[in-house]
């Protein structure tokens, strides 16, 4: 009899086969980021324009008190955990001495023309521990080659690889689907194999991102949000970069799509991408970054906020005021974390005991690897928080265990009053790498969360209960 009951709860101790397209690791690490710092830099923060038309003079490129260092710091402080340079803009000048252009830093007065922001910047992100990342467009408005068909494409390679292979680790590499026509009128066709073939071989821990992946996707909006309803997933055979029509798709993710693609919500502080002394006013407020965050990072996307760097190549006063703000903020926010002080139940466990390697535990425990999970028949289920005493949560955060796939389809918050009675306070779709709730403000002494519907046995890492 001993012997049968052993056999039974190691075999049903045995994990859950994962489900639908999974994450690479390269995909994972960069999802773990939740968010990074765009900065879009060049020849237009001197001309005020958003798209440079490739005729500016190097010349104009003259930011005095450049300092990667501080922009590392500003990052940093705001909660962020990368940074994602314009490398070339479509105007084509390079922040790096380019030996295959004469568009670049090397023909500007900024440093006697020995300055290299790709090498300033890649060091202050290693320093901080930050990311480094680039923004590398294929339209290229400067360059005469534009539009030749496969001589552009192999420029274009050798410009990448020459990114891509003198900074150190690069963590995300940023493709625009912009394609629009050269100096003399000619439009180009990328050649994508040929581009992120060179990626892979130069960064193969780096994410690619574009409309269509390959690792991650554009969330199909630069207002600062993603769907509620979001999956990581999509079939990127119907998909290219510069894609008219899909933002809708983009924005949703497809519930059944082949591969693993998270999606990376991109929006300025500012009006516009690059800096503009006019819209120093017009600087987003600590509350609409709070919002941002929430309905980004929020609901499963990273977030790559722009923060133009200004004339003087440091970040201005306005948006300092605005990051330091909301790194506070959402740092006092979600400060106490009361979930890992509760008494924890589940009437449903893959596996129950008393350390059983996938109980509520798992859910508080501080290590992503570990995961609740109920049974395969099981995917209706709830994990219930209760405290001794009064208690005011007002956010909510679950993650999925995504590396075994995405599958919650439908979840509802619970808390119970003093009367013992629960109500609903919050309710949600899908959740996958990470989804946070606001609560309404009552005092409560039980938490649940209540999976009504998942496309197999639900897997959760993490939930915080902030209070
Ligand atoms: C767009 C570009 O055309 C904008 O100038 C900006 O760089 C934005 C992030 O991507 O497609």
């Amino acid at each position: 009899m001993a012997t049968f009951v052993a056999a039974s709860v190691l075999a049903a101790a045995t994990p859950p086969a994962p489900f639908g397209p999974l994450p690479s690791e390269r995909q994972l690490k960069w999802q773990a980021l939740e968010g990074s710092m765009f900065i879009h830099f060049g020849v237009n923060t001197f001309t005020g324009v958003e798209w440079g038309e490739g005729t500016e003079s190097p010349g104009i490129f003259n930011p005095g008190q450049l300092d990667c260092r501080q922009w590392a710091r500003v990052a940093k402080d705001a909660g962020l955990r990368g940074i994602v340079i314009t490398a070339k803009h479509h105007d084509g000048f390079c922040l790096w001495p380019s030996p295959l252009t004469k568009h670049s830093v090397a023909q500007a007065p900024w440093r006697g023309g020995t300055g290299d922001v790709l090498k300033e910047l890649s060091t202050a992100c290693r320093e901080s521990g930050l990311g480094f990342g680039v923004y590398l467009s294929p339209w290229d408005r400067n360059n005469p080659k534009y539009g030749s068909g496969a001589e552009y494409n192999q420029y274009f390679a050798s410009q990448l690889r020459d990114v891509l292979a003198h900074y150190g680790p690069v963590n995300e590499v940023w493709f625009d689907g912009a394609c629009g026509e050269g100096p003399d009128g000619r439009r180009q066709t990328y050649d994508w194999p040929l581009f992120v073939s060179v990626v892979r071989e130069c960064q193969p821990g780096a994410v690619i991102f574009s409309d269509a992946g390959p690792d991650i996707r554009w969330v199909g909006n630069e207002r600062g949000f993603g769907c509620e309803t979001n999956w990581s997933r999509l079939s990127l055979n119907e998909f290219f970069p510069g894609i008219p029509g899909r933002n809708e798709d983009l924005c949703h993710g497809q519930r059944d799509g082949e591969n693993w693609i998270m999606a990376e919500v991109d929006v300025s502080i500012r009006p516009g991408w690059f800096f503009r002394e006019t819209e120093t006013d017009k600087v987003k407020s600590v509350e609409d970054l709070k919002k941002i965050w929430l309905e980004s990072v929020g609901r499963n996307c990273n977030l790559l906020l722009n923060v133009p760097v200004d004339r003087r190549g440091l970040i201005a006063d306005a948006d300092m005021a605005s990051l330091a703000g909301w790194g506070t903020a959402v740092r006092a926010m979600t400060a106490t974390d009361i979930a890992s002080a509760a008494v924890l139940s589940a009437p449903s466990i893959r596996a129950p005991g008393a350390a059983g390697p996938f109980d509520p535990k798992a859910t508080v425990d501080g290590d992503p690897r570990t995961y609740f999970a109920t049974d395969d028949a099981v995917t209706k289920c709830s994990i219930e928080y209760s405290w001794p005493t009064d208690r005011r949560p007002h956010l909510v955060r679950i993650d999925e265990a995504v590396e075994l796939g995405q599958r919650v389809e439908a979840f509802v918050i619970e808390t119970m009053g003093a009367n013992g009675a629960w109500t609903a306070v919050a309710r949600g779709t899908t959740i996958g790498a990470r989804r946070i709730l606001e609560l309404p403000p009552t005092p409560c002494r039980g938490l649940r969360l209540v999976i009504e519907s998942s496309r197999a046995c639900p897997c959760v890492a993490r939930v915080s209960i902030y209070e």
